[in-house]
C-alpha cells in the first residue's frame, strides 16, 4: 500500500474530490496553507493499493490546472509584482508499512 499526499489548489479541490469519490477512492481532505504564498490550499491523504496509484495520480492531474499568479516582492512603494506559476497539484507518494482500521 502507498500513501499519496496531494496538495491541490482550492479552486480544483472540489473536482478532485468528486472524481476520486466517483471511482470509489477513499480520501481525507485537510485544509492547508502554502508556506510561500500563505494562501489556502487543500491536502488530500489517499491510501491505496500499489496498482491503483498511477490511476489516482492521473485523475488528480486531469482535474488540476496550472495558474499564473502575480506576487508582490516587497512592501516598498514602486516595487513590481512578479508572475509565478502555481499548481496544478504537488504530490508525494510514500510506502505504508501498516494499514489498520478499528
Ligand atoms: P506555496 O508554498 O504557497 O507556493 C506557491 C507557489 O509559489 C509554488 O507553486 C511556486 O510556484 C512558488 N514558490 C514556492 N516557493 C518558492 C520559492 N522559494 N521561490 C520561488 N517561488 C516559489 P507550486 O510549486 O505549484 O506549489 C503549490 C503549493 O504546493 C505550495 O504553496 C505548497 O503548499 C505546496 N508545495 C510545493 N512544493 C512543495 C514541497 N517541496 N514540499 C511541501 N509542499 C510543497
Amino acid at each position: 500500500m502507498k500513501l499519496i499526499f496531494a496538495i491541490v489548489n482550492n479552486d480544483d479541490s472540489h473536482c478532485v474530490a468528486a472524481a476520486l469519490a466517483s471511482q470509489g477512492v477513499m480520501t481525507t481532505k485537510l485544509a492547508s496553507t502554502g508556506g510561500f504564498l500563505m494562501a489556502g490550499n487543500t491536502t488530500f491523504l489517499i491510501c491505496a493499493e500499489d496498482d491503483k496509484i498511477d490511476e489516482i495520480i492521473a485523475v488528480i492531474k486531469e482535474k488540476c490546472h496550472r495558474r499564473k499568479q502575480s506576487v508582490s516582492t516587497s512592501s516598498m512603494p514602486g516595487s513590481l509584482p512578479v508572475e509565478i506559476t502555481v499548481g496544478g497539484a504537488t504530490m508525494f507518494v510514500t510506502d505504508v508499512e501498516r494499514f489498520e482500521k478499528a
